[in-house]
């Protein structure tokens, strides 16, 4: 892009930034540079490569020049110093988590998380001497009571997967700064372009771009995006020696190339989503839909504070729970029955038997939602079509 200094609005940075294709023999794509390493001039030039010295690349690891472009792209669409890009949501989360914590310390979570995010914490983490709190952050006091002098994070996804739940991220965010304790956002529901943590005071934003900022299901990846202090600790320390998930020039190239459609699929994923979540709430058979664009939400004020549109996913609950939930996720010819989220077909999935498995039958009631909830990410295809699969569905299922 010939001036980066201006700040360009958010289409214009997802297509462009971070890339001058002059300097790539005028190629409209960036090149994807499959190298694992990186050729010295001489022996001195890498050693002051690996001393932090001297600029350059050393070994894909930590660097990757196809990398590095995503890796611009996506801190100036956060609104970030730097970013990470990792080969997962879950590479991330470990990358931030193994970096910045020790023995002693605690987390305190948002008591709804995805589910292998819950796994991690609830069934692996204590046995490094990490401990856990899960709290309700919808209410900002109960962050204040559960912050201790062991806490040093406190990591939270808005709105939660599976359910809807919003956490305010400027509340929780002043607790946080007041306390010296950063807060990690998950915002892989929301993209940037529907909401930016770390312009609300959030310390360190973290994404599963395997959802919609690929947005074609066919790739893995993820990415961390803070200050370069941090996102300097996360790549030298949390990727290059802890945890090695670093992510494909391939797939950096995959990123980028979705990244380029982002705010267009947004734009339809939140359309259809808002005429779809209507569409059912107002079904017989429906017992409840959370989806924060209706005004049945209990936080519907806070989402439209926080969020500039509400999103493509949904989670329903049927009159009949889970036996119901499971005929209608049969009666679906259009919508796909598959777990992730954020591709261009519409995903219909379980959470307590799928996504969430993770969460025993005594913690899903613990952490608040039900057998019988279904999950639906809503695609880019035909809102009429997408309309009459699941309202057929519905109508199907026996009274
Ligand atoms: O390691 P991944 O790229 O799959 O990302 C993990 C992850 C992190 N944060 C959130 C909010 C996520 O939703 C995910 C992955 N979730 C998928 C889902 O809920 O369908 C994974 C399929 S089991």
């Amino acid at each position: 892009m010939p001036n980066e200094s201006k700040v360009h609005g958010f289409a214009t940075r997802a297509i462009h930034y971070g890339y001058d294709p002059l300097k790539y023999h005028g190629a409209l794509n960036p090149p994807v540079f499959l190298s694992s390493t990186y050729g010295f001039d001489r022996s001195e030039t890498g050693s002051d490569r690996f001393a932090g010295k001297a600029e350059g690349y050393v070994y894909s690891r930590v660097g990757n020049p196809t990398v590095s472009i995503l890796e611009s792209r996506l801190a100036a669409l956060e609104e970030g110093e730097a970013a990470l890009a990792t080969s997962s949501g879950m590479g991330a989360l470990t990358a931030v988590i193994w970096t910045l914590l020790r023995s002693g310390d605690e987390i305190v979570a948002d008591k709804m998380l995805y589910g292998c995010t819950f796994g991690l914490l609830e069934h692996h983490i204590g046995r490094f001497g990490i401990g856990v709190q899960f709290v309700d952050l919808t209410d900002p006091a109960n962050l204040r009571a559960a912050i201790g002098p062991r806490t040093r994070m406190v990591l939270t996804e808005t709105p939660s997967n599976p359910n809807m739940r919003l956490v305010d991220i400027a509340a929780i965010a002043e607790i946080c700064l007041t306390s010296g304790v950063l807060l990690v956002v998950d915002n892989t529901y929301c993209t940037p372009y529907l909401q930016r943590p770390l312009t609300l005071g959030a310390d360190i934003v973290i994404h599963s771009a395997t959802k919609y900022l690929g947005g074609h299901g066919d790739l893995l990846a993820g990415a961390v995006i803070a200050s370069r202090e941090l996102v300097d600790q996360f790549r030298f320390v949390g990727i290059k020696e802890l945890n090695g998930a670093c992510i494909s020039a391939f797939d950096a190239f995959l990123v980028l190339r979705g990244l380029k459609t982002l705010n267009l699929r947004m734009d339809r994923h939140c359309a259809t989503a808002q005429r779809l979540a209507h569409d059912l709430e107002a079904h017989p058979m429906v017992a409840r839909v959370y989806y924060p664009g209706l005004d049945s939400h209990l936080q519907r004020a806070l989402a439209l504070r926080q969020m500039s549109a509400m999103g493509g996913m949904i989670a329903l609950e049927l009159k009949g729970g889970l036996a119901a939930g499971r005929a209608f996720m049969d009666g679906v010819r259009v919508a796909t029955r598959a777990v992730s989220l954020g591709d261009a077909e519409t995903l219909i999935q379980h959470p307590a038997s799928m996504t969430h498995a993770t969460y025993d039958q005594e913690e899903r009631a613990r952490h608040g939602f039900t057998d019988g909830l279904i999950r639906l990410s809503v695609g880019l295809e035909d809102y009429e079509d997408l309309r009459d699969d699941l309202i057929s569905a519905l109508d199907g299922l026996p009274r």
